[in-house]
């Protein structure tokens, strides 16, 4: 039933031994995985709204379930596989297609093809040398005979009722793609952790080029009665959806210049929208993924492999806009290839542009040329700057000082219009102690900072304190405003009042 397995603290040497060569190989416990069954039970995770009867459609048309693996451990390829057989209704799946990217564990070769040999659904497919996962797929979709393709991880479980919420979708209307909800398999325990559709988000991704999750906006949340409903979403994880296969054909596919791994779910993602079609979270639909702490197999040597994908994403797609990537990168672009072709499928598809799809599919973003002011943010007083790399794990930390280096990198910041100081998806916030980096809200409240060049005071607008570097100069405080305190003095760097809402 998707309970913990929790092993005890002293294990002895021999069995210790195992765990770690598990952990090692696969970046999850696959020792725990190999003491479960293959065919485990899970709870139903849907919503009461989801059973009620007539709520999907009949007849629906059959899938061809697509499950790329590159060195999958035995016990959680066959339980991936074992959820689909064992949960899916016969008459919508056609088959599932393994595609074998090149694997050499052992298990995978003979001992894979013999068990398969029972279902004869299952069909196994080898690629002869690495492909990476963008590439593998392709294989996969060329080998698929249903009207569907349903993409999966190789990790993945399937629960109650998870196709047909993804398939109605499809066949009231083909340039519908939808994902799943994606529940969390812990990478330790192999616990089944699930919510109701409350806790359901939507995805997004910032200007590295980097998915990412949100709240659903509430304009999207008040066109619905109930929270099961399937909600627009701007871009997808990427590895579990479903896409009418002469749609995906249409798109022309993903990039086959993508290696590896990324930057395919943006693409897949922005030529959904912009080419005419709509992309869904479906919260009736719940599949589980073990989501990994780092990746187990090898990469290319020598090439930045996400970056190379990224830039092909950004030169044929973001229009204008792939300068905030670019600026990222430090405009370091190296030998992408050639992506003529891939400009040529937008112009023949007649694709909306990257605005529109900012504009309407992802008003949300925050666009930095939209910035009123961005750069460092300088102490008149001590020549400090603030000063924080602001990565996901900085975010609940106080943001630091440094001496200003005029580099910008850890000391560039930019002024919302709405009055937030941002780096990307990171915003200042005081809450009553520190000055932290926060998630960006997007509600004002403690995110909300007035500057004003006049007075080089940045005043915060819900406490009306003042941004100061302390008195022993070592860190951000926030005081009562005092117009000669140099401690609380500041110039933000290139401030356009133009721009101010
Ligand atoms: O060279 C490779 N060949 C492969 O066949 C590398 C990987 N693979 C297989 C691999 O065995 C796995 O089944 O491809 C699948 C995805 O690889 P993961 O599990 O290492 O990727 P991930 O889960 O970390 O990454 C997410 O982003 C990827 C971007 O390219 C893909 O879109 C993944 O499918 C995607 N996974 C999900 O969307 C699940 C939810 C994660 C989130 C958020
Ligand atoms: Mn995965």
């Amino acid at each position: 039933m998707g309970k913990p397995v929790v092993l005890p603290k002293d294990v002895e040497a021999q069995v210790k031994k195992k765990v770690d060569e598990g952990w090692k190989n696969n970046a999850f416990n696959q020792y725990v995985s190999d003491m479960i069954s293959v065919h485990r039970s899970l709870p139903d995770p849907r919503d009461e709204w989801c059973k009620a009867p007539g709520r999907f459609l009949e007849n629906l048309p059959e899938t061809s379930v697509i499950v790329c693996f590159h060195n999958e451990a035995w016990s959680v390829l066959l339980r991936t596989v074992h959820s689909i057989l064992d949960r899916s209704p016969p008459q919508y799946l056609k088959e599932i297609i393994l595609v074998d990217d090149n694997s050499d564990m052992p298990h995978l070769a003979k001992q894979l093809d013999d068990y398969m040999e029972q279902y004869p659904k299952v069909r196994i497919v080898r690629a002869p040398k690495r492909e990476g996962l963008i590439r593998a797929r392709l294989m996969g979709a060329r080998h698929a005979t249903a009207p569907v393709l349903t993409f999966l991880d190789s990790h993945c479980e399937c629960t109650t009722g998870w196709l047909e919420p993804l398939l109605t979708p499809i066949a009231k209307d083909p340039l519908t793609v939808v994902c799943p909800v994606i529940d969390v398999i812990s990478d330790d325990t192999f616990e089944y952790h699930y919510r109701d559709s409350t806790g359901v988000n939507v995805g997004g991704f910032d200007w590295n080029l980097q998915f990412n999750w949100h709240a659903i906006p509430s304009k999207e949340r008040a066109r619905h009665q109930h929270p099961a409903e399937p909600v627009r979403s701007p871009t997808m994880a990427g590895g579990l959806f479903s896409i009418d296969k002469a749609f995906f054909e249409r798109l022309g596919t993903y990039d086959s210049g993508f290696d590896i791994w990324g930057g395919e779910n943006l693409e897949l993602s922005f030529k959904t929208w912009m080419c005419g079609g709509t992309l869904e979270i479906v919260p009736c639909s719940h599949v589980g993924h073990i989501f990994r702490k780092r990746s187990p197999y090898k990469w290319r040597s020598g090439v930045n492999v996400l970056k190379r994908n990224s830039i092909r994403l950004a030169e044929v797609w973001l229009d204008e806009y792939k300068k905030y990537y670019y600026e990222r990168i430090g405009f370091d672009l190296g030998d992408f290839g050639d992506v003529s072709e891939r400009k040529r499928l937008r112009e023949n598809l007649k694709c909306k542009s990257f605005k529109w799809y900012l504009d309407n599919v992802y008003p949300e973003l925050f666009v930095p040329g939209d910035a009123v002011a961005s750069g460092e943010v300088h102490n008149l007083a001590t020549g400090q700057c603030v000063d924080s790399p602001a990565k996901p794990e900085d975010n609940h930390k106080p943001v630091g000082l440094w001496p200003c280096h005029k580099q910008g990198g850890n000391q560039y910041w930019m002024l919302s219009k709405e009055g937030e100081i941002r780096r990307d998806e990171a915003c200042m916030d005081y809450a009553g102690s520190d000055v932290i980096l926060y998630p960006c809200h997007g509600s004002k409240g403690n995110q909300y900072w007035e500057y004003s060049p006049e007075t080089n005071r940045i005043i915060h607008g819900s406490s009306k304190k003042c941004l100061a570097i302390s008195q022993d100069r070592k860190k951000l405080v926030m005081e009562d405003c005092s117009l000669e305190e140099g401690r609380q003095k500041w110039k933000f760097e290139n401030y356009d009042p133009n721009k101010k809402l």
